[in-house]
């Protein structure tokens, strides 16, 4: 059976982008194979965040997961710090990737540009290792993820065909990466030549954000210049961006939107789309809320926790004997 994977760092409060490059889609592939989504909080300590707010937002992400339409009984879902697995195979797979390609993974040169040397962690470089360690733990067929995200995934098969080359082809299953056709990358709202991104929020449309506030976000959201409406990311990447928002959650094609636009105003145009936005996640924040007060996604993590460590712990055997540690218990 095919197995999917994916996670997200509980780093800050959930953007729209985040809900369309990944969360929404989640639920899709429980139909398509075995899914196993999780929270990747060891990936979050990478930057500096305050240990209460990565508690809560790890509490946050779960909730989130479940009212995104997730079923436990079909996906397991946990948190990466409870599986030990996931940072016993790091300390193996970090000899197997290099310093040179690892300074130039583009999410390592972008977070630690403004940083000078001696305050970036080597979580941060090594950042690439753990999401490989995640990724092969579970033989993973398939990644969904956003754009930015692809790097990581090809990196990860760059080490599979290392390991697989110097141990054996079955030692690691090499994964794909899956991108969405509409909506891998959403732009910040006040400046849409950069993503909206949850921990450098600028112009971003918060999953928390109460309704009223998403419509004035979006109302005030940044337009280009001219009056028409069409697609054009270079010209018009204030319009290109939320012709992608109402393309994916309406789940149609950026034709088609542009052509169900025709002739509006762009106040109207931002009217609809920002309606199309609350009328998505109105019910979907008042599922997050009743998960959160239930507190029933701490059962969820529990058993979701038991049933990724079995399966993890198989492939941290599995590779732990190809490089020659030695299982006194055989
Ligand atoms: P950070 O700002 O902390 O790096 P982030 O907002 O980029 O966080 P991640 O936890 O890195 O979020 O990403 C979770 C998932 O959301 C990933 O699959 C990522 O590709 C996707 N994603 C993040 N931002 C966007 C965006 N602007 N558009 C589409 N998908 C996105
Ligand atoms: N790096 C990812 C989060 C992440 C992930 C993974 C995604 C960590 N490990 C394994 C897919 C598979 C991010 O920043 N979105």
């Amino acid at each position: 059976m095919t197995r999917i994977l994916s996670g997200i760092k509980p780093t800050g409060n959930l953007t729209l982008g985040n809900y369309i490059g990944a969360l929404k889609h989640f639920k899709d592939f429980q139909e398509q194979g075995e899914v196993f989504i999780f929270i990747a909080d060891l990936h979050a300590l990478t930057l500096p965040i305050d240990p209460e707010v990565l508690r809560q937002n790890t509490r946050d992400l779960a909730a989130f997961y479940l009212a995104s339409g997730l079923d436990p009984e079909k996906t397991t879902i946990f948190v990466q710090s409870a599986v030990p697995q996931h940072a016993e195979l790091n300390a193996i797979l970090q000899n197997y990737l290099y310093m040179g390609e690892l300074s130039r993974m583009t999410q390592f040169k972008e977070k630690s540009a403004h940083m000078k040397d001696s305050a970036i962690g080597l979580g941060l470089f090594a950042y690439p290792v753990l999401m490989a360690s995640d990724i092969v733990l579970y033989d993973a067929d398939i990644v969904p993820v956003g754009e930015d995200q692809v790097q990581h995934v090809e990196i990860t098969r760059d080490l599979v065909n290392r390991m697989n080359k110097r141990y054996g082809e079955k030692t690691l299953v090499l994964p794909n990466y899956k991108i969405n056709k509409v909506g891998a990358r959403i732009m910040s709202l006040s400046d849409p030549t950069v993503k909206m991104s949850k921990s450098d929020p600028k112009g971003d449309i918060f999953l928390k954000d109460p309704v009223e506030v998403i419509r004035k976000k979006i109302m005030s959201a940044v337009t280009d210049s001219g009056s028409e409406i069409y697609y054009d990311k270079e010209n018009k990447p204030g319009v290109s961006n939320l012709l992608t928002i109402y393309a994916s959650l309406k789940e149609i094609s950026i034709e088609e939107a542009v052509a169900h636009f025709q002739g509006y105003r762009y106040g109207d145009f931002k009217k609809e789309i920002a309606q199309t936005v609350i009328d998505e996640l109105e019910p979907f924040q008042k599922r997050y809320q009743e998960i959160l007060a239930s507190g029933s996604y701490l059962e969820v993590l529990r058993k979701g926790a038991k049933k990724a460590s079995q399966i993890a712990e198989k492939t941290l055997k599995r590779v732990q004997n190809a490089v020659g540690l030695l299982d006194t218990d055989e």
